[in-house]
């Protein structure tokens, strides 16, 4: 029997970070031709089919990424997170993703570690349950199954 009280809720943030709203308009040898709108709806639609509710968010500003994962303690059972550019330089999301206490599946479009070496530091990765890098707009596609299989299973008729 399973715990309904203090079972995580099968819904997850799916959170960007800055310049991912540019995501299809350039650079797409790197981040790809789909835009950051598109990747939103192809994860609701898959989360839909997993029983699992997918809200998104995106801000170019680190207190507002900080903002939205304090918020999700109060409806989310995980997170997935491509903090772009703060991914190797924020010690404040590092902080904030190991205080919610929630899973987190920190996503990059691009293989961070076959690029630049300022790429090949990261601090967010080191408290998330599991990174996932270099599949293009489908490396949150696997975060999202990655999730459906930590999350509590749906309810059976
Ligand atoms: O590969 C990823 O997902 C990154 O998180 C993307 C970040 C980069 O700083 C990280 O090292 C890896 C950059 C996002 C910039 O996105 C753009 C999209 C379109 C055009 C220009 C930038």
């Amino acid at each position: 029997m399973s715990d309904t009280t203090t079972a995580r809720p099968r819904a997850v943030l799916v959170l960007n970070g800055p310049n991912l709203n540019l995501l299809g308009t350039r650079e797409p040898a790197i981040y790809g031709h789909t835009t950051l709108a598109d990747i939103e709806a192809r994860l609701v639609a898959e989360g839909a089919a997993l029983g699992i509710e997918v809200r998104c968010a995106q801000s170019n500003h680190e207190g507002a990424l900080i903002d939205a994962l304090h918020a999700a303690r109060a409806w989310a059972g995980g997170v997935i997170f491509n903090p772009g550019g703060y991914t190797h330089t924020s010690i404040a999301l590092h902080d904030a993703v190991a205080a919610i206490g929630l899973p987190v599946i920190e996503v990059h479009l691009s293989n961070i570690d076959a690029r630049e070496e300022f790429r090949h530091r990261g601090y967010v990765a080191r408290v998330c349950q599991g990174s996932i890098r270099g599949f293009g707009w489908r490396s949150y596609w696997l975060g999202l199954h990655a999730l459906a299989h930590i999350l509590p299973p749906p309810p059976t008729e």
